[in-house]
């Protein structure tokens, strides 16, 4: 890093002051370099002044030539310099000619066009295209664009951009080319080309207006017996979309590529999706259900993203969640569509819990819209993403399906063809529900997880039941006052048989009427008349918003809710917060030396679960027996008593194991497979409930658990249960780990996403040699720092899967971990940087383990030339920006 990066901020956007109408991209691609040539026609935006000059942005290119209408510019009549290209004076319209050369195979950073497993392929949200060729690498600058890719042709069969293919050809020397045409205008982010040896898998859908789409998917051709449940899914959220919001694919082709070296999970290019091939690549014995789970929901994601952030894209980075927690939102509910609605809530408030609020938490905290930021790759965070899409929950949650439908549409038609603002989002919702959404804004501008303090009082004279709430949101960089939120709560009272009361409340009788209050004030009270008995409250149902309850119940209503609560949420969440009880209960006993006991009432309310198992929901079932984790309940703690909260978690779990021993093994045989393998739902619940109970009864680490836990990994015709074998047997003590863990590799040497298992298992053993065991990793054939999967798989698993290890006493952990993030920072930058954030919750820890995080924090920042990704969370993290 030269100089200090510079911090931009949303208050200084300006339109840009020209615009390009049309792109005409060739692409010449060599086994050592790339040479690009560009054709731009572009004007003057209106607004601006006639003496503005042309700005393009452009990053490690080779600048070859320069031409304006037809003439050859000299170095005297433009400005270059690391990130720009300056000409100064330019006619109103003008055409562009440029031609740049790059080395795609030295870009390790995966960010622009690069190599992955011999083929090229591009990345260029947010800022990649300009590391292509120079241009107004800008979100609202939307073109139309034809693209030429010329290559060998035995290398590089097969040659795709984004849109139609209108022309393709033989070349001298054995090159071929192949020409694109997008027909609509888009930002350079959605660019997108690849050229390689590449299978086809293809496949038809016809829309329901009755338009033919040819579904592509290209894999190396090893993985062609991998794409059935990706094509699968495709199909499902084309039809979902048609059918929940009325939203039609557009083109006539729908591309999706697979590459292995990717930052993220996938990306959603005009008609051409590059994605991770963790995300396409199943077959039964190499994906487990949350794989397939993971596919299903990150196609559907993207293909979502043609309408929400394609059609209608961003103004500026700012707006990432105009698109992001919008088309996170849709995917949440299609795949609540295709598993279950409670157990999809489940899973996203867990991740939103145990990541997001975090996050909010800490020195990178910032609103979903930020205001701020000096490197936007930085921003693809949990909070844009989680966060933005409670928010569109929320709206969901106030206008109703009907109502939303009806703003999305009228959003999506305003802004067709054009970048939007969130503003502008909020505004349709608005308009179609004349609502006054201007207080309900605030949730994109604050930024921290608010609080919700509830009081209830029940006056057995009166038959009244009154609810006190008071919000607050805590302060956090930048923003030490917070003004009150508008936020919908949805609740119901419960009589003692648990069955539903009626909410009768003369003040606010349509709220009552729907269960759903609407608090705009710091402080509410909310009267419920005709209580016939002290009722039990059921609070923040369906996790109406996305906030802290703290609502001082006692412990007997907690196990009633959890047993009788109609809304499934709200009895999972009754469940965890009587574990979290109980568990930070032991915390405190463990740090006192006292005796650890389990209450007996929550074993008997498992066991009363286990019971009754052949009843329910199996997925939902086993979630309702899985406890808290520990980063949950280290989040509640004001400094993370981090051995403390691993021992008592697992006490916890051994106790129960031992007390419920014979149900867990009744459960377990009651719920073999009757089949082969498939992925469906109502089996994959049956797979979890079954292997929640092995991972239970291995928590003993006894002689039959463990044959139990060999058996299953030795038989398993599917990955879900061998890996759940492998991860408990792993995970244990047990002499038998080394033989799994060499039995695993023996068997799954040639796949490389079995082996980011491999790898992520053993970086979350919670054993006293696991750092010595990641390290000796680092040089194992199965593992490449180049490679994201790879490093996220081991490295990432480590320092954020497991605590116990990570955070040891010494600081090991710690240095570790900048060791590598340094080492990583010249090669990948926006993956040196996830890593880095990790660092950055010393806050949290107490005074050794805060000064050894701040001490690594300090070794890296006196590093002189980190990237402007790195730098920035590190800067943060030590409060110096
Ligand atoms: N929009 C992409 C993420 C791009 C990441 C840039 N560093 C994936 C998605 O959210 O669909
Ligand atoms: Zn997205």
């Amino acid at each position: 890093m030269a100089a200090q990066p510079k911090t931009i901020l949303l208050k200084d956007y300006r339109p840009s002051a020209y615009l390009i109408e049309e792109v005409a991209l060739t692409v010449d691609l060599f086994e050592d370099r790339a040479r690009v040539c560009s054709r731009l026609v572009c004007c003057r935006n209106i607004q601006a002044a006639a003496d503005s000059p042309l700005v393009l942005q452009g990053r490690k290119l080779v600048l070859k030539g320069i031409v304006l209408d037809g003439l050859a510019l000299g170095p005297e009549q433009y400005l270059l310099d690391d990130e720009t290209l300056t000409i100064p004076a330019v006619p109103e319209r003008f055409v562009l000619e440029i031609e740049t050369e790059l080395y795609p195979q030295n870009n390790t950073s995966l960010d622009g066009l690069y190599r992955s497993s011999s083929n090229f392929c591009t990345q260029c949200e947010a800022e990649g295209f300009r590391k292509i060729t120079y241009f107004l690498d800008r979100p609202d600058v939307l073109a139309r664009y034809e693209v030429t890719i010329s290559a060998e042709q035995e290398r590089y069969p097969v040659l795709l951009a984004n849109g139609n293919r209108v022309e393709a050809g033989e070349l001298p020397q054995g090159r071929h080319y192949a020409r694109w045409q997008d027909p609509y205008p888009k930002p350079s982010y959605l660019f997108a080309m690849v050229a390689g040896n590449l299978v086809k898998i293809a496949d038809t859908f016809v829309t329901r207006s009755g338009r033919p789409v040819a579904l592509e998917i290209y894999v190396q051709s090893h993985n062609r017996d991998k794409c059935a449940h990706a094509m699968d899914s495709l199909k499902k959220a084309m039809a979902w979309d048609e059918e929940t919001f009325g939203l039609e694919y557009d083109l006539d082709q729908y591309m999706i590529v697979a590459v292995d070296d990717f930052n993220m999970g996938a990306m959603e290019n005009k008609g051409l999706n590059v994605f991770n091939s963790k995300y396409v690549l199943a077959r039964p014995d190499t994906a487990t259900d949350g794989d397939y789970e993971g596919i299903e929901a990150v196609i559907a994601h993207e293909y979502f993203h043609n309408w929400t952030g394609n059609r209608v894209t961003c103004r500026d980075w700012f707006q990432l969640s105009l698109k992001e927690g919008l088309t996170v939102f849709r995917d949440q509910q299609f795949t609540g569509d295709q598993i279950s609605p409670a157990v999809k809530r489940i899973h996203d408030v867990r991740l939103l819990r145990n990541v997001q609020f975090p996050e909010d938490n800490g020195p990178m905290a910032h609103p979903v819209r930020p205001d701020s930021f000096m490197e936007i790759n930085n921003f693809y965070t949990v909070t844009i993403y989680e966060k933005g899409a409670e928010i569109i929950r929320m709206l969901h949650t106030l206008l109703g399906q009907e109502l939303f439908r009806q703003g999305l549409a009228l959003y999506l038609t305003r802004h067709d063809g054009h970048a939007a603002t969130t503003d502008d989002f909020v505004q349709a919702m608005g308009e179609v529900s004349g609502r006054d959404l201007a207080q309900f804004k605030r949730w994109y501008t604050q930024a921290g997880t608010p609080q919700l303090k509830v009081q209830g009082e029940y006056d057995f004279q009166a038959r009244t039941y009154t609810l006190r709430l008071e919000q607050s949101t805590p302060p956090t960089a930048g923003q030490p006052e917070k003004e009150p939120l508008h936020i919908p709560v949805a609740l119901g009272l419960l009589d003692g048989q648990g069955r539903e009361m009626e909410l009768t409340c003369p003040e606010r009788q349509g709220e009552a009427a729907r269960g759903l209050f609407e608090l705009r004030n710091p402080q509410e009270t909310i009267r419920f008349n005709g209580v016939g008995e002290k009722p039990r409250l059921s609070i923040l149902r369906n996790f109406s918003a996305p906030l802290k309850v703290a609502y001082d119940c006692d412990e007997e209503e907690l196990l009633f809710l959890f047993r009788y609560d109609r809304d499934p949420f709200n009895r999972w969440e009754a469940g965890q917060c009587l574990a979290s009880r109980l568990l930070l209960g032991l915390v405190e006993d463990f740090r006192h030396n006292r005796p650890l006991v389990l209450d007996q009432r929550f074993v008997e309310a498992c066991g009363r679960l286990l019971g009754e198992e052949a009843m329910g929901d199996k997925a939902f079932l086993a979630l309702l027996l899985t406890l808290p984790s520990e980063e949950y309940l280290a989040e509640q703690m004001e400094v993370v008593a981090v051995e403390a909260i691993h021992a008592s978690r697992l006490f916890a779990r051994q106790t129960l194991s031992r007390s419920l021993r014979p149900l867990w093994e009744q459960v377990y045989q009651a719920n073999r497979a009757t089949g082969p393998y498939r992925y469906e739902p109502a089996l994959a619940g049956q797979r979890a409930l079954r292997n929640l109970c092995l991972t239970y009864l291995v928590t003993l680490e006894d002689e039959a658990a463990v044959q139990l836990a060999l058996a299953q990994f030795a038989k398993s015709d599917n990955m879900t249960d061998q890996m759940a074998a492998f991860a408990a047997l792993a995970h244990s003590a047990r002499p038998e780990r080394h033989q799994v863990i060499a039995d695993f590799y023996q068997q799954w040497q040639g796949d490389p996403l079995v082996l980011d298992k491999w790898l992520a298992v053993q970086a979350t053993a919670p054993l006293p040699e696991t750092l010595a065991e990641v390290q000796a990793l680092m040089d194992h054939p199965a593992f490449q720092l180049k490679n994201p999967n790879k490093v996220r798989a081991l490295i990432g698993s480590f320092a954020a899967g497991n605590p116990l290890c990570f955070h040891e006493m010494s600081g090991k952990g710690y240095s570790f971990l900048a060791e590598q993030i340094l080492v990583l920072d010249p090669l990948n930058p926006q993956i040196a940087a996830r890593l880095a954030a990790r660092l950055g919750r010393g806050a949290r820890y107490d005074a050794t383990r805060r000064t050894l995080m701040r001490g690594q924090l300090e070794r890296i920042v006196a590093n002189k030339s980190l990237s402007r990704d790195v730098y920035e969370v590190v800067s943060k993290s030590l409060g110096k920006v």
